[in-house]
């Protein structure tokens, strides 16, 4: 005989369609302006600083820079809904998260700009820096989980991370351990669609990312990653059982890379302009627009007053990061060890006494 010994089912939730009409009843905070007209601001504002960090890239004076175009709806009412205590795991999207949490723009420009002292930000206080390497930080957001729980703490942790980094064992191991340890920690997947050139259907054979959490025994669930209101829905859920230790979560928002995988890459080599075309009519930003234009809590005279404060704002973060004198070389070695390996010691005095010769030679010439 044969029974079931396991059935699962992953829902998909969305509020707004890509005109911003709902598409059913919303959740009551959705009934008044305030959060919505919040999230419109701080997506408007990120939006504006991705377009100026490009612009830095492009005239030489930044290095390469990923683009956060597309991924507003998800980092905003996540960054918005954790404690200032809990602790945010980034990747290397999740710029206007680490501003909300209270960084300075200009600190992430310093970061992307080569300067570690962008990552090392005492605004960033427990948040863990940027994580460059494809899902490693799923893994370090169990340990600060897991501190959590150990000291009976009532805090969450908060990881991010790509559609391709669910291919990666870190990020499965990750999900295992959470969900085996219980650990109050909220897994959200920006499944933007593409892993620089790999299209998602090359990444994976299960329709959705999400049911990945069923096999590490945790809940997972889908969102249209555009629909802010989804998004804040989801969200709000995943921490208030973590932090009400029924444990971990997976959310996987459903959105589009709008932008090319970094400055360094052109992704009209591998992907349609057609594909991109209705990407853009996905987008998150005009989604929320349209509806707070639609109940008469956004016109076109507050828009243009934000955009010009929102400029002005801008502006003053880049003159901040140009206007920084660029760190003694031998800071590289400050960030990498608690206590540095003689052997590395060695090295940060040659290169500190080359930089003193360069600085002396020229001064002579
Ligand atoms: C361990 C590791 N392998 C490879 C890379 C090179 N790499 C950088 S971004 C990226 C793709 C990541 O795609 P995804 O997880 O979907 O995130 P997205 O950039 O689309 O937001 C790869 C392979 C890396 N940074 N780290
Ligand atoms: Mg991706």
């Amino acid at each position: 005989m044969t029974t079931i010994a396991y059935q699962g089912e992953i829902r998909f939730c969305r509020y707004l369609d890509a005109a911003g009409q709902p598409v059913g009843e919303l959740p009551d905070w959705a009934g008044k302006p305030d959060t919505l007209v919040e999230y419109y601001r701080q997506m408007t504002l990120a939006r504006q600083f991705d377009t100026k960090a490009i612009a830095l890239q492009r005239t030489g004076q930044l290095g390469t820079y990923p683009s956060l175009l597309g991924g507003e709806a998800i980092d905003i009412p996540t960054a918005s809904l954790m404690d200032d205590e809990d602790v945010l795991v980034p990747y290397y999207r999740n710029h206007a998260m680490q501003v909300m949490r209270g960084c300075d723009w200009r600190d992430v420009l310093l970061y992307w700009g080569g300067d570690e002292r962008g990552s090392a930000s005492p605004a960033l206080r427990q948040d863990l820096p940027n994580c460059v390497p494809i899902a490693t930080q799923c893994l370090h957001a169990c340990g600060v989980a897991a501190a959590f729980r150990i000291r009976g703490e009532k805090r969450v942790a908060v990881t991010l991370c790509g559609d391709g980094a669910t291919s990666k064992g870190d990020f499965l191991e990750a999900l295992n351990v959470a969900g085996t340890w219980q650990l109050p920690l909220v897994f959200i997947v920006n499944n933007n669609q593409w892993a620089i050139s790999v299209p998602r259907a090359m990444q994976c054979g299960a329709p959705t990312l999400a049911q990945k959490a069923i096999g590490a025994g945790i809940r997972g669930e889908q969102v249209d990653g555009n629909d802010v209101i989804a998004v804040h829905e989801a969200v709000a859920l995943a921490l208030e059982r973590a932090r009400g230790g029924k444990g971990p979560s997976l959310i996987e928002a459903v959105s589009y890379r709008l932008s090319d995988h970094t400055t360094a890459d052109d992704a009209t080599r591998y992907r349609s302009s057609d594909e991109l075309r209705a990407g853009w009519e996905h987008e998150p930003v005009k989604r929320l627009r349209n509806f707070l234009h639609g109940r008469g809590w956004w016109n076109e005279e507050q828009e243009q007053a934000w955009q010009a404060d929102i400029s002005r704002r801008v502006q003053q973060a880049v003159d901040a990061y140009l206007a920084t004198a660029p760190d003694d070389p031998g800071a590289m070695f400050d960030h990498l060890y608690a206590e540095l390996p003689a052997s590395l010691e060695a090295q940060r005095e040659q290169v500190r006494a080359r930089a003193a010769a360069r600085a002396a030679r020229r001064e002579q010439d």
